[in-house]
């Protein structure tokens, strides 16, 4: 397979900027610390970082209410700035994948304030629509029951324009109309600017939002969402509704392909293929399309069910399932991926517990497809506590509930990272803009560097594993041996095979191997207990190993 083939098993990082690594002081993370880390990136063996965005914006959703997408936020930097980053990350080989938010822009994006305006070209910009009268009165209700993702009211009425907008997510995040083809051209040409920079593509934004029902179709009017009927739910939260109308629509997966027809004309102009991932918290069958046909390519789906479906009480059995599962869905050739976290979603430290993360790590490393660790993952980081009053996530904000905005809150994910030891774990001189986790003393990297037993040292030698041929392109076989025992075996003719062991128990396991017919045969073998890795090396595996429940 040549290098156009990179993405088909690329290791991706996501970096969340703002919390990753501050060059400056002002306490915010930005590109030139990014550039500064990007060495750590390499030696870990990471292939491409995907950066959340650095676009200039208001900061309401942390850079997913963009202003201007050919604009980088001053505090993350300049232009020069990122031309820098790019440059230093291709001669250390690393690949940079920009965060595109194609849904929405910011409110205070020049298209939104011309379209508030009605300047010609602009008007249907965006989704507007007139408020429903209400008898005996002057006032008007929105236009339909739709709520925001954030809670309440999808529609804010402009009194400008004299209209309503939608909003799927904050209100100053106004959602752009794919009905326009010039909004189309928009994004097509966004695309491009950042291609001809030299990025190697896409991870997607909230594109199950991308479209809604066509007013036309329903006499004019935005037809209001049936109820999902989930009893512990208020009229103001988003489970409230069922979102027929509102999400993964028919025409957004047209879209999808067309943006995929435009990437790889980028195959010739720079020999290079452009990945494009897409996100879409949705079921199967929806997540499945965005693969695209069997006449047209399409994206890579996120695959988010390690984050929904694995806890610290599956058994290797579910877990098996649940790998499973992608496998058997997806359209035959195209390819899986494994997201073990991201800027949204608690740590795996806390969903599957601290004892679990090597082996979650273990088992995305090893499996077939794109893997991708969100920053702090590789050396078992925890949620941070962010106090009611340090609280800046508009979802936890939006809670109005000083006692269970953590429920919602996205914050304590997002605590910045854990270099080392000293002040601020290393992150930052200043002040910085989310609370450092207070068990930074504990858990940082330059301390797991030093240990051969560390998080850190355990995922940096699965990430050198990843690129033997037999996890590259050989078969795989997934086995739970008992309840607590799950083997993933990747085995390629010819070439060094892999064995990944997972102990799930508190106690020791005796793994009888000789059921995977892999015997005689020199193999890699890493296995992980309860937290550690402790059999390591080439066996020449007889018929049992050890696999320990603790580090010796
Ligand atoms: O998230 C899309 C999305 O569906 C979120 O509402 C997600 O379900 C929620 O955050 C889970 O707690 C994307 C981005 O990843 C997120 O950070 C943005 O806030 C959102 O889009 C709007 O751009
Ligand atoms: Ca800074």
């Amino acid at each position: 397979a040549s290098d156009t083939e990179w993405w088909k098993t690329a290791l991706i990082y996501q970096i969340y900027p703002r919390s990753f690594k501050d060059s400056n002081g002002d306490g915010i993370g930005d590109l030139n610390g990014i550039t500064e880390k990007l060495v750590y990136l390499n030696q870990t063996g990471v292939d491409a970082i995907w950066l959340s965005p650095i676009y200039l914006s208001p900061m309401y959703d942390f850079g997913y209410d963009i202003t201007d997408y050919r604009k980088i936020a001053p505090e993350y930097g300049t232009m020069d700035d990122f031309k820098t980053l790019m440059t230093e990350a291709r001669r250390l080989g690393i690949r940079v994948i920009m965060d595109l938010v194609p849904n929405h822009t910011g409110n205070e994006s020049e298209w939104f304030q011309k379209s508030i305006r009605r300047e010609p070209g602009y008007e249907d910009y965006y989704i507007w629509a007139d408020g429903i009268k209400t008898e005996g009165s002057n006032d008007t209700k929105p236009p339909s029951n739709w709520v925001s993702t954030f809670r309440k009211s999808a529609w804010e009425y402009n009194s400008v324009r004299g209209q309503y907008y939608l909003h799927k997510f904050v209100i100053g995040q106004p959602d752009l109309n794919y009905r326009s083809t010039r909004v189309q051209q928009e994004m097509k040409d966004v695309q491009k600017f950042w291609l001809d920079l030299g990025v190697s593509g896409f991870r997607v934004d909230a594109i199950n939002h991308l479209y809604e029902s066509n007013p036309a179709n329903f006499g004019g009017r935005y037809p209001d969402e049936p109820l999902s009927g989930n009893p512990n739910t208020n009229p103001d939260d988003y489970e409230y509704l069922n979102h027929i109308h509102t999400e993964n629509l028919n025409e957004t997966y047209e879209v999808v392909y067309d943006w995929r027809d435009l990437l790889d004309e980028y195959i010739e102009l720079q020999g290079e293929y452009k990945i494009m991932m897409t996100e879409a918290y949705a079921d199967l069958d929806s997540m499945m399309r965005y693969y695209g046909t069997s006449t047209r390519n399409g994206s890579i789906p996120f695959n988010f069910s390690f984050l929904g479906d694995i806890t610290k009480d599956s058994d290797a059995r579910h877990i098996k399932t649940v790998i499973d599962k992608w496998m058997t869905y997806m359209p035959s050739g195209r390819t899986a991926n494994w997201v073990n976290g991201n800027h949204d979603q608690s740590r795996m430290a806390n969903r599957q517990g601290v004892d679990r993360v090597d082996a979650m790590n273990m088992i995305a490393l090893l499996l077939p497809g794109v893997a991708i660790t969100y920053q702090g993952e590789e050396i078992g980081m925890t949620d941070g506590e962010v106090s009611w009053e340090e609280t800046k996530d508009p979802q936890a904000c939006n809670t109005d509930d000083p006692v269970n905005y953590w429920k919602k809150s996205r914050d304590p994910n997002r605590t910045p990272f854990h270099w080392d030891n000293s002040t601020n774990a290393g992150f930052s001189t200043g002040k910085t803009w989310l609370p450092v986790a207070s068990n930074y003393h504990k858990v940082n990297l330059a301390e797991q560097i030093n240990n051969t037993k560390s998080h850190y040292q355990f995922y940096k030698d699965l990430a050198a594993i990843r690129k033997m041929a037999a996890v590259k392109y050989g078969d795989v076989d997934t086995r739970a041996l008992s309840e607590t025992v799950l083997v993933v075996t990747r085995l390629l003719p010819g070439e060094q095979g892999v064995l990944g062991i997972v102990n799930l128990s508190d106690e020791d396991q005796y793994v009888d191997l000789t059921s995977l017919r892999l015997i005689p045969r020199v193999i890699k073998v890493r296995a992980v207990g309860a937290n550690c890795d402790n059999v390591k090396g080439t066996l020449l595996i007889k018929n049992k190993i050890p696999v320990n429940a603790h580090c010796a």
